[in-house]
């Protein structure tokens, strides 16, 4: 359910109704503006719907915006390096350009195990230009395991919210996690350490815990059907099946996929994350479309499982 700040206003209007009717032509004026200002809010057009989610950014979606190889946002990048943080590697912070648009939401992303942020930054540009503030982060080192990924997970957005250069441009309370192998892994400890998180996408996602049942943040879980790495039948698909039902989760199987799919770009990917984290992160249920009814099979998806969205 969207937010409707107009709403409040109705249950007052039966006093002053009241008050008016014990004499005083000023307060039956104001009884008359008020009803206009409700009247209002409650026969306002189609125009309205976008006010009535703050966190709602850019143009209506499509299925070929949100395929596009870039969204509406042009993107600016910051580098930060490992010596000025402390609790993960440093990165690269993806983000958009122009404040016109107020604050956004954001997400970091591990890259997995012997890998760095180059692995996953083709995620930045393509997530930050739909409207995002992307934090691809380096490990303290490149053998960290999930539990370490996650913690660096909470360390990254920590940074970026409190100290980072463009602190100012994101919303602290719309944060997401993300990840690749080890980091997918790390992104499911990360959301099960803090439920404040308003969405995690475990990409090929590889944990030695095959158990999630803690984990309340809407959680999209992307396997690969040819992955002999993180096998689906012992991680994507039991991390999936463990989480709990009230949970808002999914299950995105790639077709004819390996362990290394996240590595480059994927349009498949990018589609539902983008639909993912607007629909969880902003609260955009312009993206619910695309992940309700749920996808069907076609040539880059094996399988999807997983729930119409239960919540705003
Ligand atoms: O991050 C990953 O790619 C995890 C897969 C892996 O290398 O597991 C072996 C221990
Ligand atoms: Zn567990």
């Amino acid at each position: 359910m969207q937010q409707h700040p107009h709403t409040p206003v109705t249950p007052e209007a039966p006093a002053a109704a009241r008050a008016a009717r014990r004499g005083g032509r000023r307060l039956a004026g104001t009884v008359a503006a008020l009803a206009a200002v409700v009247g209002l809010g409650t026969l306002a057009g189609p125009g309205a719907q976008a006010a009535d989610n703050p966190y709602e950014r850019g143009p209506a979606p499509t299925h070929a915006s949100i395929e596009a190889s870039r969204g509406p946002y042009a993107v600016s990048e910051t580098s930060v390096s490992s010596l000025v943080v402390t609790g993960f590697g440093g990165g690269t912070i993806y983000y958009p350009t122009s404040t016109a648009d107020g604050t956004f939401g954001a997400v970091a992303i591990s890259p997995g195990y012997t890998g760095t942020q180059s692995s996953i930054a083709w995620l930045g540009p393509r997530l930050a230009s739909q409207g995002f503030v992307v934090f691809t982060i380096d490990t303290n080192t490149t053998l960290d395991q999930p539990d370490s990924r996650g913690r660096q997970l909470l360390a990254a957005p920590d940074y970026l919210t409190e100290r980072s250069s463009v602190r100012s441009r994101v919303d602290a309370t719309r944060l997401g996690v993300m990840g690749h192998s080890m980091g997918g892994g790390g992104s499911l400890e990360a959301a099960k350490s803090r439920p404040s998180l308003q969405a995690a996408i475990p990409l090929t996602p590889w944990n030695l815990d095959k158990t999630w049942p803690e984990v309340t943040t809407p959680t999209l879980i992307v396997g690969a059907d040819g992955d002999s790495i993180a096998p689906v039948s012992s991680h994507a698909e039991p991390f999936y099946t463990s989480l709990p039902s009230r949970t808002d989760r999914a299950y995105l199987e790639l077709n004819n996929a390996t362990h290394f799919a996240p590595n480059t770009s994927n349009t498949t990917i990018a589609k539902y994350s983008i639909s993912w984290l607007k629909r969880f992160i902003d609260n955009d249920t312009r993206y619910e479309q695309f992940l309700c009814p749920l996808p069907s099979p076609s040539l880059t998806i094996e399988e999807y499982r997983g729930n119409c969205p239960h919540t705003s």
